[in-house]
């Protein structure tokens, strides 16, 4: 992209949590904007935004909006990607894209500025945001791997309920006072994708994000191995994952083993080497009960670490704990991240 003083933004997906955050970033990060285009559904069409001093109309997001149009922050979802990133990209526009409908094809680069941001010179118009879990995880694995080799790695999540969307956090409050009023929550079950029943949220564990496929993981769980190899250029990086949701608002957990290619290692050493990371702050002191929480990281850019501790059996496993905002970190923050970087080059 030419290198201007200042760029026409659209966002796609205006009126949704991500879309709001991605505004409010845009705006508390001064990126250079001229003008700002907000697009959703047809039912959010005609909606005021604030943003800096002016009031943007929202619009409805159609093949034609994107004329003029520098750089298109999608986030509504994977159908509509589909439908109007190439119009966007036909009309000389960059996309950067917050849905899983590009992120596995080669020819889109899947960004996570800290940890491969080379990657962005390769688009052809379009680069991926990765989902959220794998975000968090790769910004602390990539420091890692630089420096002593990764051969595997086996995660499991904790995820904020604002994942799956504002229906989940007003089912989640629902639920957890009709718990407290000792009313059965059994009646609350809400069809989700498809036709599928689920369980309810509100006090519970559930170990199903997105569907499963016939390996018996979950879509979620795929993102998680197969968007780690690329981003990671890892192809034979073993990685494995099991995605649960949990009745908190804001921020996903992961409990992460990790296996790294020196039998020698401390605790010291990788601690040495997340103080250095980019993006990446460690909050770790047992001792003084310090570490992370879903709570503490929440509405911060930065990922968190605690917990690091060598396994008990092997002396290349080591086992730590990460987390971060899912909603920014996790994809506003990340999006915009690489628009910046976009307009860097
Ligand atoms: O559930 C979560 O915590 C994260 C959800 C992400 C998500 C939800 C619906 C569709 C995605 C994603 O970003 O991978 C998608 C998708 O784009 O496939």
């Amino acid at each position: 992209m030419n290198s201007k003083a200042t760029y026409n933004v659209a966002i796609v997906g205006a009126t949704g949590a991500v879309g709001q955050t991605i505004t409010k970033i845009l705006e508390d990060r001064n990126f250079p904007i001229d003008t700002l285009k907000l697009l959703s559904s047809s039912r959010s069409a005609g909606k005021k935004v604030k943003f800096k001093d002016q009031e943007i109309t929202i619009e409805e997001a159609t093949t034609e909006s994107f004329n003029g149009i520098d750089i298109a922050l999608f986030s509504a979802g994977g159908s509509i990607s589909e439908k109007l990133a190439s119009s966007a990209v036909e009309s000389g526009a960059v996309v950067v894209d917050n849905t899983s409908a590009f992120r596995m094809d080669e020819k889109v680069p899947l960004i996570v500025p800290e940890v491969n941001p080379e990657d962005i010179e390769q688009h052809e118009g379009i680069i991926a945001n990765p989902n959220c879990s794998t975000i968090q995880m790769v910004a602390a694995l990539k420091p890692i791997q630089e420096a002593f080799g990764l051969s595997r790695v086996i995660v499991s999540t904790y995820q904020a309920v604002s994942g799956a969307g504002a229906e989940a956090c007003d089912e989640l409050k629902e639920q957890s006072k009709d718990y407290l009023d000792n009313k059965n929550l059994g009646a609350n079950l809400l069809p989700v994708k498809g036709d599928k029943k689920h369980y309810p949220i509100a006090f519970n564990a559930l170990p199903q994000i997105d569907m499963f496929d016939e390996s018996g993981y979950t879509l979620e769980e795929l993102k998680m191995v197969n968007e780690t190899k690329k981003i990671m250029h890892a192809p034979d990086l073993s990685v494995a994952a099991t995605c649960v949701r949990l009745p908190f608002f804001t921020s996903h957990a992961e409990s992460i083993y990790i296996e790294v290619e020196d039998d020698s290692l401390e605790v010291s050493d990788i601690w040495n080497v997340l103080k250095e990371a980019q993006g990446v702050i460690l909050e770790d002191d047992p001792e003084n009960q310090i570490y992370p929480t879903p709570l503490s990281a929440a509405n911060k850019d930065e990922v968190f670490v605690g917990r690091v501790r060598k396994d008990l059996d092997r002396p290349n496993g080591f086992h730590f704990w990460v987390v971060a905002d899912n909603l920014i970190k996790g994809a506003a923050l990340n999006t915009v991240q690489i628009a910046e970087h976009i307009i860097k080059k």
